[in-house]
């Protein structure tokens, strides 16, 4: 009954009727608008967005940079009172958050409710961050006659610029993470997903997130560009491409001006190694999760499996086998396990890709795509393709394609070279009972979050701290203990309070 009830909420949840506008100070700008059109059948309309200017990104981080004294001086508690007020508003919101964002983003219900769920877990986790870190100074130790105190709080204006994968997650990670920390923030979320980031904006701002202390600017890349080009920002947190972190970097050093710090998180190889010792039935379920949960669309996605070849041919079966039953379609469904690329382009791009295996004949299974009235949808079928060495595998292929390598027991230094020459450092997963395996293993990659004898994918917040090095991003890991100083300015104030001319003297001048 308490399913059924949830199901006829998602059923009746409306989609937004305003068109999501850049919000600047507070006020909503009129610009021409366009329709979101839904990845699940090609063609209906989610609402409608109105694109922001590069002219609209400047004027957003001007206002920011007029609220930024009051809002870095709101006291820590106060902001994360806001955020935790947040987290309640989308809690009650669910139903609906999790209807746009299958329409929006083709958001199966199980990643729906396991996207707002982490969204909450971010406002709440940062909030009690906030707390810890900027609520009071930290005393350092010194020689006597001197204190030193560590005091920290926010840098000036951040630019956030988010995923369409993690729509409402990711944009509201990056956003209550720089927020709390007493930034204010320009927020640019992915051309694919303004709605559902137009209703976390207004969450926040109902929930006491000063108006003009965040700004929300949809648009493309040349919004991007005006924004991260802006001599005046004090930082930028992005989570995309590896491609486009590049760029950012470009731009941020071809301005010449201050050294502001990006917070990249992208791409990812993401490898599993599996071993003789493995528990085949619990590796299939832990690939098929890992590799086509999100129809492929996470960064910490399974790409590439490693099979010891004594074992290969029963695994490759034992996970073609479970892969063939899942259900393809639409996501609003209940029974759907996997949903649509996120639009046309991205879907040729991976079909293009899966066709040129097809022709050197690598390919090894291949599920089938709805038909009939989801047609139009952008759908890849669930792949799977045999390579004969990990060092073909060369870019990460963002959707439902998994690649199989067999490897001999002896050769396993060999396997873990290749894997690092990749570059990319995400995510990592170990299936074996042997300990010095997974140790010699873990030790000899650097990539960001290993799971040992489990599925890889969804992390969780506070508990998992998820993030990667080398082509994958900068660090340091969201959800975790470190990412909020990152967004924060650090000042060290050493007083000398000897006697003489010391505390007194600071008292007396109030
Ligand atoms: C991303 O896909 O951009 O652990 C990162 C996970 C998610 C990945 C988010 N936190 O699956």
């Amino acid at each position: 009954a308490v399913r059924d009830a949830f199901l006829d909420s998602l059923a009746q949840a409306p989609l937004p009727k305003d068109a999501a506008l850049p919000i600047i100070g507070g006020k909503t700008l009129t610009r021409p608008t366009r329709p979101v059109l839904s990845p699940v059948d090609g063609k209906s309309s989610v609402g409608e967005v109105g694109e922001a200017t590069a002219e609209d990104a400047r004027a957003a981080i001007e206002t920011c940079l007029g609220a930024f004294p009051k809002w870095s001086a709101t006291p820590a508690g106060a902001r994360a009172l806001a955020l935790e007020k947040a987290a309640d508003a989308l809690e009650a919101a669910t139903p609906r958050l999790i209807a746009l964002m299958s329409a929006e983003a083709g958001k199966t219900l199980p990643d729906g409710i396991a996207e707002v769920r982490e969204a909450v877990d971010f406002c709440r986790y940062y909030a009690a961050e906030a707390r810890r870190l900027f609520g009071a100074a930290t005393i350092l130790p010194g020689p006597t006659g001197e204190e030193n105190r560590l005091v920290s709080r926010g840098r000036g204006v951040f630019v956030c610029i988010s995923p369409w994968n993690f729509p409402l997650a990711i944009f509201m990670g990056q956003v209550t993470a720089a927020l709390a920390s007493g930034n204010c923030v320009v927020a640019k979320p992915a051309e694919q997903t303004p709605l559902i980031a137009a209703e976390a904006v207004r969450i926040l701002h109902e929930a006491g997130i000063a108006k003009d202390a965040l700004a929300y600017v949809p648009g493309d890349g040349t919004v991007g560009a005006a924004l991260t080009s802006d001599p005046r920002i004090a930082g930028v947190a992005f989570t995309g491409s590896t491609e486009t972190a590049w760029a950012i970097n470009r731009t941020l050093a071809e301005k010449r001006g201050p050294i502001v710090p990006l917070i990249a998180e992208t791409g990812g190889l993401n490898a599993m190694l599996v071993d003789a010792t493995a528990l085949g039935e619990q590796v299939a379920d832990d690939v098929v999760l890992s590799a086509f949960r999100s129809a492929g669309q996470r960064c910490s996605a399974l790409r590439l499996l490693l099979v010891q070849e004594d074992i290969a041919n029963h695994m490759i079966d034992l996970v073609t086998g479970a892969a063939k039953e899942l259900t393809l379609g639409d996501p609003a469904h209940p029974a759907t396990d996997v949903g649509p690329i996120i639009d046309a382009e991205a879907k040729q791009a991976i079909d293009d890709y899966v066709a040129e295996r097809r022709t050197e004949g690598r390919v090894r299974f291949e599920s089938e795509v709805p038909r009939g009235a989801l047609a139009g949808g952008s759908f890849v079928a669930p792949t799977v393709i045999e390579l004969a060495n990990a060092r073909d595998l060369t870019r990460e292929v963002f959707g439902p394609v998994l690649h199989v390598v067999r490897y001999k027991a002896a050769d396993l230094d060999k396997v873990l070279d290749d894997i690092a020459a990749s570059g990319y450092g995400l995510t990592l997963g170990i299936h074996s009972r042997i300990e010095r395996t997974c140790k010699r293993i873990v030790e000899r990659l650097s990539v960001g979050n290993v799971y040992v004898n489990r599925n890889m994918i969804g992390a969780i917040v506070g508990s998992q701290p998820f993030g990667g090095s080398g082509l994958s991003g900068t660090g340091p890991k969201a959800g975790g203990p470190h990412y909020l100083p990152r967004f924060a300015l650090e000042q060290v104030i050493s007083t000398n309070t000897a006697a003489a001319g010391g505390n007194a003297s600071l008292i007396a001048m109030g």
